[in-house]
């Protein structure tokens, strides 16, 4: 039987720089922000136009490793983004407007204090800005890993995550380097016919972590750790994250599998590049 372990969940107060890097850890903020109700969502973002996620029929009438692509971008008027959430049709379509710079909103600028806190208490540094993640209920984040920390904080809505050590990364069998779909992305959904094609997956399915994220809390998640984020039981879900710098920095050497993708990953990218450069020096 697949063992269920849940992510330490602990008051913010009790956060100590010990904890860092170790494990996920799931905080309990007090003395948030008033968070934005739904009405007020469009004048708290203070945001015009956004891009978003399409997933499509992608995300769940086919295999993942069957894949081409992993979304289309579309760029919206927020309002018409917040028709789509309030009339369904972004669910229908699993439209997500993630990873949404916020710094410079009003939204942005009542939540700089609390991401600032806790990083002093980490003893780290911002390595993004603070980014937005708005989308319906039923949605899923396919599962991949980040090579920062990330700190995710829960305003509306809840979520739930299935966490797993960068350990065993190859049980969950990251896209290839030459396919479309980046290799921080799995191929995995631990559907049946995943098990057949996959059949270690399984063995990942015992270091499971899950985590339930409920509106006011944060999760912790230690750079390398790899990710599934489903949205779940109100819509919208919206949630802010920042991916933080990762200290010390030997502790990259853990996310062994994922350093060496991201690394082959921009040396492909270099390559390419260079061909591209030396075909139009020829004049082709
Ligand atoms: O909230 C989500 O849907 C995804 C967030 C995520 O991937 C992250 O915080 O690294």
């Amino acid at each position: 039987m697949m063992s269920r372990t849940s992510v330490l969940r602990i008051k913010r107060e009790d956060l100590t720089v010990e904890r860092r890097g170790k494990e996920p850890l799931l905080l309990v903020l007090s003395g948030m922000p008033p968070r934005p109700g739904t009405d007020e969502l469009a004048d708290a973002l203070g945001l015009k136009q956004v891009t978003v996620r399409i997933y499509g029929a992608n995300l769940h009438n086919r295999p993942k490793w069957e894949w081409e692509r992993y979304c289309e971008l579309a760029t919206m008027p927020l309002s018409e983004y917040l028709e789509m959430l309030r009339t369904g049709e972004a669910a229908r379509c699993h439209a997500y407007l993630a990873q949404q710079p916020i710094d410079e909103t009003p939204l942005g600028t009542t939540l700089a204090p609390v991401f600032e806190g806790l990083r002093r208490t980490f003893g780290t540094d911002a390595k993004s800005s603070m980014n937005l993640w708005l989308g319906p209920a039923g949605h899923v984040e396919p599962l991949h890993f980040d090579p920062f920390d990330g700190m995710l904080i829960q305003l509306l809505g809840r979520k739930t995550v299935r966490l797993f050590p960068p350990e065993v990364s190859s049980y969950l069998h990251p896209f290839p380097l030459w396919a479309k779909v980046r290799p921080w992305f799995s191929q995995v959904t631990f559907s049946d016919e995943d098990c057949l094609r996959f059949p270690d997956s399984r063995i990942a399915l015992s270091f499971v972590r899950e985590a339930e994220l409920g509106e006011g809390e944060a999760l912790y998640i230690p750079a390398g750790w790899w990710h599934e984020v489903r949205s779940f039981a109100q819509s919208p879900t919206l949630s802010i994250n920042q991916f933080w710098g990762v200290r010390p920095l030997r502790r990259l050497l853990r996310v062994d599998h994922g350093a060496i993708l991201y690394a082959s990953f921009a040396m492909k990218r270099s390559l390419s590049a260079l061909a591209r450069w030396v075909r139009s020096r020829l004049g082709h």
